[in-house]
């Protein structure tokens, strides 16, 4: 497998769009794997393709425990959503930060599967949180575009001096304070 290189925030690629995938083929799944193997690595539940540079309307995602229920999201579009509700979330494009956002607790989504099939799927929770969240990186959106600018900006210089100093998350499990 190949271990991909994950976009960190403030980096302008992070804002581009997501292409359309209409080709299924093993190159496809080939990336997905890498993207899902990259995110296990990093102790991530979900990862876009426009985080590692490519500029496609993929997405996997595995909220279980055991790491073993992958999700696969080829162009995706949300149908219905409905209940707003607080979530506290992280991104591996901004790691060790953690900020509430505003989003959905239900949604329904229509999607593509790695081979092209059509599939309309539910989601409650956390899965429903996350879809949202990695949809908007295929859209060049970011939780931190939810938060107040000064916040933002501030996360924004702290994540430029950590990696100059090459101090981004020595440790996952102790977030940065702002
Ligand atoms: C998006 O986020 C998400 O800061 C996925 O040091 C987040 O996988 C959806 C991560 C919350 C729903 C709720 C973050 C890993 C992973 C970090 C992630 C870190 C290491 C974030
Ligand atoms: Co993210």
């Amino acid at each position: 497998m190949d271990k991909l290189k994950i976009l960190h925030f403030p980096d302008n690629r992070l804002r581009q769009k997501g292409l359309d995938v209409d080709i299924f083929d093993k190159n496809l799944r080939n990336l997905a794997k890498d993207m899902l193997e990259t995110m296990y690595d990093s102790k991530g539940i979900g990862l876009a393709a426009i985080q590692v540079n490519i500029q496609k309307r993929l997405i996997v995602i595995d909220i279980s425990e055991e790491k073993n229920k992958p999700i696969f999201l080829v162009n995706p579009i949300i149908l219905t959503k409905k209940n707003k509700i607080q979530f506290e979330e992280g991104c591996l494009s901004v790691p060790g930060f953690y900020e509430k956002v505003e989003r959905f607790n239900n949604v329904t989504i229509k999607k593509q599967d790695l081979y092209g099939r059509t599939l309309e799927m539910e989601a409650d929770g956390l899965l429903a949180v996350c879809i949202q969240h990695e949809i908007d990186h295929l859209d060049g959106k970011l939780f931190v575009d939810y938060i107040s600018d000064m916040k933002r900006d501030r996360i924004a210089k702290k994540i430029k001096k950590l990696t100059e100093q090459g101090k981004l998350m020595p440790r996952k499990d102790v977030p940065y304070s702002i």
